[in-house]
């Protein structure tokens, strides 16, 4: 593809500011009835789903994001349970239908994993063009997928889950209902004791609100509020934000020796997350403090 001819992917997520990708390759474009999905291929960052014009994930760096929302609660909760591999792990999932964060989760072999995703076409054209990400997750019998409202199933629902983790688009369209308070207070409401609920909480730099909005909610809610950070190159702005909402304080205290025997324990192979990492994590720079203050 020469220069005057390359095709762009134009990320308009955020008000003054873009971010383009070179669409070196278009794998698929459709709206689904719900949401306008686009699949590309960019040489920088590989294969890359885009919903409503915003980048939800990509090859190269999805681990960072994946293994951040999946791995940190799963072994801070089975920590305080003092669970051996024969106990099983409630988990919940709303949202994520290209099955990155299902794959992550299903790395811990006592976990039962629900996925509530509300857009059955995100998951079948995930699964034909990035197969990578749910890398047969959805065929695991320990996985079972809901196409529905995450909002709705949380508010009815009658199972209890040790770990709910929201792998959201930001809140704008579908996406607003998985950041209001009545979400989150109904995510605590299928919430075993002492669970955890981890969200997707954007990029403080360029979305402070929603960061500082989640966290009044989530004080409002839990014992517990907290946010712990990784950067992922594809949301561009620096760090993104990971919420963590519980009435346990002793899940994000573990230390790094614990939490490195959970992952030894199951030989879990990471690309991003460690022991280290776990605490390291939850160590806010200043203006993101400020931003929970406000
Ligand atoms: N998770 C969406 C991440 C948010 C992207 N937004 C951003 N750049 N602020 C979507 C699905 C990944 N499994």
């Amino acid at each position: 593809m020469n220069g005057a001819k390359m095709a762009w992917f134009d990320e308009t997520l955020h008000d003054g500011i873009r971010q383009s990708l070179t669409v070196d390759r278009l794998l698929h474009r459709e709206h689904t009835g719900l949401q306008e999905l686009t699949i590309f291929e960019n040489r920088l960052f590989g294969r890359v789903l885009a919903l409503d014009g915003a980048i939800q994930t990509a090859e190269a760096d999805e681990y960072v994001y994946h293994e951040m929302l999946a791995h940190p609660a799963i072994l801070a909760r089975k920590a305080a349970l003092c669970s051996g591999p024969q106990d099983s792990l409630d988990i919940l999932i709303v949202g994520g239908g290209d099955g990155g964060c299902l794959r992550e989760v299903l790395r811990h072999p006592e976990v039962r994993a629900t996925q509530v995703e509300i857009d059955a076409r995100v998951v079948e054209l995930a699964k034909l063009h990035l197969p990578a990400l749910s890398a047969g997750a959805f065929d695991d019998p320990r996985a079972e997928l809901v196409v529905a409202d995450g909002a709705r199933f949380v508010a009815e629902t009658e199972r209890r889950f040790d770990v709910a983790i929201v792998d959201s688009t930001d809140p704008v369209g579908p996406g607003a209902a998985l950041f209001t308070g009545e979400f989150y207070r109904n995510c605590k409401r299928c919430l075993k004791d002492g669970g955890v609920l981890v969200t997707q909480n954007g990029v403080p730099a360029l979305q402070g609100g929603e960061l500082a909005a989640s966290h009044a909610a989530f004080r409002t809610l839990f014992a517990d509020p907290a946010f712990y950070v990784a950067p992922v190159p594809t949301y561009n702005g620096g760090f993104m934000a990971f919420g963590w909402a519980t009435d346990d304080p002793g899940l994000r205290r573990w230390s790094g020796a614990t939490i490195r025997d959970r992952i030894d324990a199951i030989g879990l192979e990471t690309r991003y997350f460690n022991a280290e990492i776990f605490s390291a994590a939850f160590v806010l720079p200043n203006d993101i403090r400020s931003l929970l203050r406000a």
